[in-house]
Formats: C-alpha cells, sequence, structure tokens
C-alpha cells in the first residue's frame, strides 16, 4: 500500500518518529494523528530547531543599549491630571462610537493552580463566589449599557479547553450578554520536541501539542475571521487582558483614550514593581523601541539598581494589559519581511513513549515547548506606548494555589477595593491597616464597576445600607 503523502512529507523531514505507531493504531487513532500532523509547519520547526536549539542558542540576553522605557505617569504619582481627563474623556467618545470590543486570552493551561477546567470557570469573589468568567462579562455589560453600546467580546480558547468554556457561558446564559456579541475562537498548537528537535509523541498515536502562547493570539484572531468581523462592525481597538485577574477594568476609558490620541497601535498598562526581584516583565527601551524582558533576562544587578532618589531604575512592571489597533493586529498574523514574534523555548518534562510504546513520566526536562509573547509585538507597533495604573485598581491574579497570587490574596484585594470605593463615597467602613475590611461585603460589577460607575450608583441608593458582613450591592 502506498505511503500517505503526509507520512512520506515527515519522513524526508526528519519526523518520521511521529508515525511509528501508525500502522498499529485504529482507524480513529490514525486518522487523528494524520489530522494533528497535518497542523504542523514542518519547516517552522526546523527553523526553530536551527534557531533556538542550536547548541550556541540561548546565549546571553542582548543588553545593549538598553533603558527604562518612559510611561505616561498616574496623577496620584504626579501625572498631568488635565491631560488624563483629556485621554477619559477620548476614551468614552470611542466607546460611545462602538468603537471597541473586549478581548481575553483564555487558552493557557492553569497548572499552577491545579484547578480542572478552564481557568475562567474558577469561582473568586468574597461572598457570591462568582466565577472569573462572570466578573468580567458583568464589567463588560456594565461598561456596554454605560456608553450605550453593547460591547463584543473576543475569548481565546486552546483545543482542551473550547468546547468547556463554550458550554459553560450557555449553562449561565451567557450571563445576560447578548450571545450574538460573544465570540470564542481557539489559539493555535505547536509541537513539543525533543533536544535534537524531533516531534515528540505523548502516547503512541497522539502527538504531544500545546497552546502557542499568548502571543499567539495575534494569528488566531486573524484566522478566525475576528479580525474581519471587527471591521464590519466598525470596531478598531481592542481591549486584551489575562483570564486570571479579576481586578481588571477591562474597559477602561481613559487607558482607551491614551491609546487614541497618541495613535498608538499597540498600549500597555504597568505598575511600578512592588520590589527589585517581583517575578514580571518589565517595559525597556532598546534601540529606539519599546521591548519587554522578562525578569528572568534582567540581570540582578539591573533588577536592584536605583536612582538618585532611592527608587528602582528598571521599575515598570509589565501586567499584560494592552490595548491593540485592529490592523495592527493583522499585520502582525500576516507576518512578511521581518515581522513576526520570537518564539520563546521553555525546556520541560513532557510524558512520552519509549521505543514499545509504553508511556514514561520523565523526572527531568526531555524536552522543549516553544510559545509566542504578545508584548514582543511592541517593538513593531508605531507610537508604543506605556500607561502607569495603580496596582488596587487593576491587578490582582489568581495564579498559585497559596501563598502570593493566590484565590486567598486576590479575595483581599477585592475587598479593599469594595471598602475603598464605599470608604470614598462616605460610607463608614471598619479596615485594618493594609485596608482589608472587617466586614465580608461584594459589590456586583452590575452596581458599580470602577470608580466612577460606583460613585454614582451610591449616590442614587436610598437608603445607604449598612456596612456589615454579608452586604451584597447589585
Ligand atoms: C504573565 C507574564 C508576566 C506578567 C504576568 C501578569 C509572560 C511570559 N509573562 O505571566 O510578565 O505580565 O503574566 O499576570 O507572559 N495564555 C493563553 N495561551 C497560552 C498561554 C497563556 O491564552 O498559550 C493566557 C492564559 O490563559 C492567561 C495568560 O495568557 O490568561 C497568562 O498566562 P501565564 O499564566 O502563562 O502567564 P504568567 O503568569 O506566567
Amino acid at each position: 500500500m502506498a505511503t500517505h503523502p503526509l507520512i512520506e512529507k515527515f519522513q524526508r523531514a526528519g519526523q518520521g518518529q511521529v508515525f511509528a505507531f501508525h500502522d498499529r493504531g485504529s482507524a480513529d487513532e490514525q486518522r487523528r494523528l494524520l489530522e494533528d500532523a497535518a497542523e504542523i509547519d514542518l519547516e517552522e520547526v526546523a527553523r526553530l530547531t536551527r534557531t533556538l536549539l542550536a547548541k550556541n542558542a540561548g546565549g546571553a540576553v542582548d543588553l545593549s543599549g538598553l533603558a527604562p522605557a518612559p510611561y505616561e505617569k498616574h496623577p496620584a504619582h504626579g501625572g498631568d491630571a488635565v491631560a488624563w481627563s483629556a485621554a477619559k474623556a477620548a476614551g468614552e467618545v470611542a466607546l460611545r462610537a462602538g468603537r471597541v470590543a473586549a478581548f481575553t486570552v483564555a487558552g493557557g493551561q492553569g497548572t499552577r493552580l491545579g484547578y480542572d477546567g478552564p481557568k475562567g470557570t474558577f469561582p473568586v469573589t468574597p461572598l457570591k463566589q462568582k466565577t472569573l468568567f462572570q466578573v468580567f462579562a458583568e464589567k463588560i455589560l456594565a461598561a456596554g449599557r454605560r456608553y450605550g453600546r453593547p460591547l463584543h467580546w473576543f475569548i481565546m480558547t486552546s483545543h482542551a479547553n473550547h468546547a468547556a468554556t463554550e458550554a459553560f457561558f450557555a449553562g449561565q446564559d451567557f450571563f445576560g450578554l447578548d450571545r450574538a456579541r460573544v465570540h470564542f475562537f481557539r489559539q493555535g498548537r505547536m509541537p513539543a520536541v525533543d533536544f535534537s528537535g524531533k516531534i515528540i509523541l505523548e502516547a503512541k498515536c497522539s502527538l504531544a501539542l500545546s497552546p502557542d502562547g499568548h502571543g499567539g493570539s495575534l494569528r488566531a484572531l486573524e484566522r478566525s475571521g475576528a479580525l474581519d468581523l471587527m471591521a464590519r462592525e466598525g470596531i478598531d481597538t481592542l481591549s486584551y487582558f489575562q483570564v486570571d485577574n479579576p481586578l481588571v477594568r477591562c474597559i477602561d476609558p481613559a487607558f482607551i483614550g491614551w491609546h487614541v490620541l497618541r495613535r498608538s497601535e499597540l498600549s500597555s498598562k504597568m505598575v511600578t514593581k512592588a520590589y527589585a526581584e517581583e517575578k514580571v516583565g518589565v517595559f525597556c527601551v532598546q534601540h529606539g523601541k519599546v521591548v519587554v524582558l522578562e525578569y528572568s533576562d534582567l540581570p540582578m544587578t539591573l533588577q536592584r539598581e536605583t536612582d538618585a532618589g532611592g527608587q528602582l531604575r528598571y521599575l515598570a512592571g509589565n501586567i499584560a494589559i494592552h490595548v491593540l489597533d485592529r490592523e495592527f493586529v493583522r499585520r502582525m498574523a500576516r507576518g512578511g519581511e521581518g515581522v513576526a514574534l520570537p518564539f520563546h523555548r521553555a525546556d520541560k518534562k513532557i510524558p512520552t513513549v519509549d521505543a514499545a510504546g509504553a508511556l514514561v513520566k520523565p523526572e527531568k526536562a526531555n524536552g522543549v515547548k516553544f510559545e509566542l509573547f504578545v508584548f514582543d509585538a511592541l517593538p513593531f507597533a508605531k507610537h508604543p506606548l506605556v500607561v502607569e495604573t495603580l496596582r488596587r485598581d487593576d491587578f490582582s491574579p489568581v495564579k498559585n494555589a497559596d501563598g502570593v497570587d493566590s484565590p486567598q490574596t486576590c479575595r483581599d484585594d477585592q475587598l479593599r477595593q469594595f471598602a475603598r470605593w464605599l470608604d470614598a463615597n462616605g460610607a463608614v467602613v471598619q479596615t485594618d491597616a493594609s485596608g482589608l475590611p472587617s466586614a465580608a461585603v461584594e459589590v456586583s460589577p452590575l452596581f458599580g464597576y470602577d470608580e466612577d460607575s460606583f460613585a454614582e450608583a451610591w449616590k442614587s441608593r436610598t437608603p445607604k445600607p449598612r456596612v456589615e458582613s454579608g452586604l451584597y450591592l447589585e
């Protein structure tokens, strides 16, 4: 029997091992293996093997010409309050014109949290135990009402969690959103390879494939037709955030306004690092381009460097909240001469099979996964912009089962935010020195999803409720 052309192609590329057990698989297994293999860009794999796996690859990171990135300071830290009001007004105009959509990257594997199921279905709020997806949905619903234009929401999933994510939304009746405006699409996958560049089998007839990183969102937006849909709907601005952070202002008029006024193609929020060793990427400039350097690539001497006033010199931490221009995304997705996100290599323990086909769980890293990062698009963007935000207003992710960035720290940060909003509007709230209220309270995003909307809703609430444990404002 003639060999399948795809199998021949893999053999010619030195990747014939992928089909070592093919003939012994069931018809169904054979079909699926061929389908998965068809997804793989063998030239890309060969190129990554040459560049990222070569003996001399991964040498010293290029730090030449590196300096801290300039950023737009928040008014609380001396930023120009008048310019910030103008930005907010411009953002509101864009929102009222229906130019903005929300975009969540939710394709990650969420292994650190040890939670089975799409991360967006993880419960996070203090009283009602609303899930991450519900919090975002209600913020997006509320913003749409506020600006008189219901927002479209794009959600990037992975092969592993796509069906479960869709089913979850359907089961919750889309949290009151118009389901025609909620769009799910899958991100791409990359094969894992061993240290010599051979694609790894995770089972006899199954390739070790994993999501291509949040940077894969740019090509997935294009491939899925999301960009065309945006164009048809008159949307040119995407408000990007991660699935793990319920504090994020999914729709922030001032941030959107800065992006619009500066004609930026890619804008990013930053917070000042809490301490020198904090594990976040840092916004820098290098040879005239804005870049993010992962903490692991920034030498400790630079991370600890301070200016004359004693402040960290490299202090602009990346919290993964961006605004993207639609046509910029398209340009990045299509690529071309010198326009492409670089892949990053991560060495991992990848379950696989031995020569006899028996499953093997490696004790140490046996291979490499390749990932794209969205912030690597910054150097390609026209007029890139970094805008400061306050951590307490935008950032408290759930990443680990306990310790930092855990459900507990996130719950406390939500409580502090609700207490601050109440206090700023004249309610009596008992808190400890860190601002944590003694009463467990919760504010529904449908009541108030940011300082402004909360203040308005509170003003018109009569009689004012007492702040005590169990208070839920809806
Ligand atoms: C990311 C940033 C870090 C900091 C931090 C803030 C990187 C490499 N690091 O760290 O600098 O900004 O976030 O919280 O980005 N995702 C996908 N598809 C993928 C991989 C990830 O959709 O293939 C999503 C994932 O669902 C999540 C987000 O991207 O919403 C972040 O993923 P992560 O947990 O891998 O990022 P993390 O915490 O290492």
